[in-house]
C-alpha cells in the first residue's frame, strides 16, 4: 500500500460518528460438534445471515501458516506485489476494488481456489518456495471446503432437503468457481486527527456466491447491516470463522436465507489482514429457487447461470443491490 499524501487521502469515503461502533456480542456462535447445529444455522441465516462457527476442525497451524504467508507476501515492495498481475489466477490491487471504480483502504489478492494448475511462476510471487506457498494454500483450501460443505450440508439438513449435498456438490464440482481473497487493511493514522471519523476499507456490499468462510487476524473492522438497517461491529474471534450468507443462496432458498450486508472499516492503529473463501457453483450452474421451498409460496427469483450473475455483479458497483434486477417482480 502506497503512503498517501494529505490531499489524496480526501479520495477515500469517511464515514463520521458511524452508529453503534462498539462491538455487537450478537451474532449467533454455532458448536459445529453439538447435534442442534442444523437448526441453529437455519435460524441464524433466516435472522442474521450470518453466523460464527467453533468446533470447526480446521488446525490452528493451517490457519497460521497461510496467515504468515499472507503477512509477508503484503510487507513486500509494491514492485513485487504487482507482479501477481492485474487478473486471474492472481490479482493484485491496491485502493480500487473491482471493475467500477470503488475506492477503499485496502490491498489485496485475489486468487483461484484452486491452485493446481497456477505455474510456478505466477507463485513465485511468493518467494523462493513456490510448492510452499502451494501446499500451504492447498492444506488451508481443503480444510475450509471441507467444513464449509459440513456447513451447507447442516442447512440442508435443516430445510429439509434431500439430497443433503445439494448445496454441497456444487463446491465439490471439478468445475467449481471458488475464489479465495488476502485483504490487507494497513492502519491509516490520519484517522486519528479526525476524531470520530471511520474509513472505508471495503465498501458496503453482499457476497455473490452461496457461502463465505471469513477468517481474520485480531483486529476489528468487519461490520454487517441488521435487519433494521443499523450497522453493528462485529468482533475478532481468534477461535471462531465467521460465514455468510451469499446472494445465490438467497436464490436457492427462495429468500428465506438472506445475504447479508458488510462492509470494512480501517482503524487508525491496526493492521486487519483477512483470509476468505468464496464458495462459488460451476459457471453453467443455473441458479433458481428450489421447488419443495417454493411450494405454497410465490418464486421470487427468475433461473440464471451463476455466469450471467457473476457478469452483472461485477458491473455494478459494491453497494449497488443486484439481486433487484432477477426478481420476478421487479421493485416499483
Ligand atoms: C465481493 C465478494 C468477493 O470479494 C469478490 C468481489 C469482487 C472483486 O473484488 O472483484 C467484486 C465484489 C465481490 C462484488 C461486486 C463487484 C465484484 C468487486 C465489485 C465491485 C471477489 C466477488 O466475487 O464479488
Amino acid at each position: 500500500m502506497v503512503v498517501l499524501s494529505k490531499p489524496t487521502i480526501e479520495q477515500y469515503s469517511n464515514i463520521r460518528n458511524c452508529l453503534n461502533p462498539t462491538l455487537y456480542s450478537g451474532i449467533p456462535l454455532i458448536d459445529l460438534s453439538k447435534p442442534d447445529s442444523n437448526h441453529l444455522i437455519v435460524k441464524a441465516c433466516e435472522d442474521f445471515g450470518c453466523f460464527k462457527v467453533i468446533n470447526h476442525g480446521i488446525s490452528m497451524e493451517s490457519i497460521a501458516n497461510l496467515e504468515s504467508k499472507a503477512v509477508r507476501f503484503f510487507s513486500l515492495p509494491l514492485s513485487q506485489k504487482e507482479k501477481a498481475g492485474p487478473s486471474a489466477p492472481l490479482a493484485y490491487g491496491n485502493k480500487s476494488i473491482g471493475p467500477n471504480g470503488d475506492i477503499g483502504w485496502v490491498e489485496y489478492l485475489l486468487l483461484t481456489a484452486n491452485l493446481d494448475s497456477c505455474s510456478q511462476t505466477f507463485l513465485s510471487v511468493f518467494g523462493e518456495n513456490p510448492e510452499k506457498f502451494r501446499s500451504v494454500f492447498n492444506d488451508y483450501i481443503s480444510a475450509v471446503r471441507k467444513m464449509a460443505c459440513k456447513i451447507l450440508e447442516l442447512m440442508a439438513d435443516g430445510l429439509k432437503l434431500q439430497p443433503r449435498n445439494l448445496f454441497s456438490k456444487l463446491l465439490m464440482d471439478e468445475q467449481s468457481d471458488s475464489v479465495f481473497r488476502l485483504n490487507h487493511y494497513p492502519p491509516c493514522p490520519e484517522l486519528q486527527a479526525s476524531k470520530g471519523a471511520n474509513m472505508i476499507g471495503f465498501g458496503e456490499h453482499t457476497d455473490p456466491q452461496i457461502v463465505t468462510v471469513l477468517r481474520s487476524n485480531n483486529t476489528s473492522g468487519l461490520q454487517i447491516s441488521l435487519r433494521d438497517g443499523n450497522w453493528i461491529s462485529v468482533p475478532p474471534d481468534q477461535n471462531s470463522f465467521f460465514i455468510n450468507v451469499g446472494d445465490s443462496l438467497q436464490v436457492m432458498t427462495n429468500g428465506r436465507f438472506q445475504s447479508v450486508r458488510h462492509r470494512v472499516l480501517t482503524n487508525s492503529l491496526k493492521s486487519r489482514v483477512s483470509m476468505i473463501y468464496f464458495g462459488g457453483p460451476p459457471l453453467s450452474e443455473k441458479i433458481a429457487p428450489l421447488p419443495s421451498l417454493v411450494e405454497g409460496e410465490k418464486s421470487l427469483y427468475k433461473e440464471f447461470t451463476w455466469f450471467d450473475y457473476k457478469k452483472s455483479a461485477y458491473n455494478l458497483r459494491l453497494a449497488d443491490n443486484r439481486l433487484e434486477n432477477f426478481k420476478r417482480i421487479a421493485a416499483p
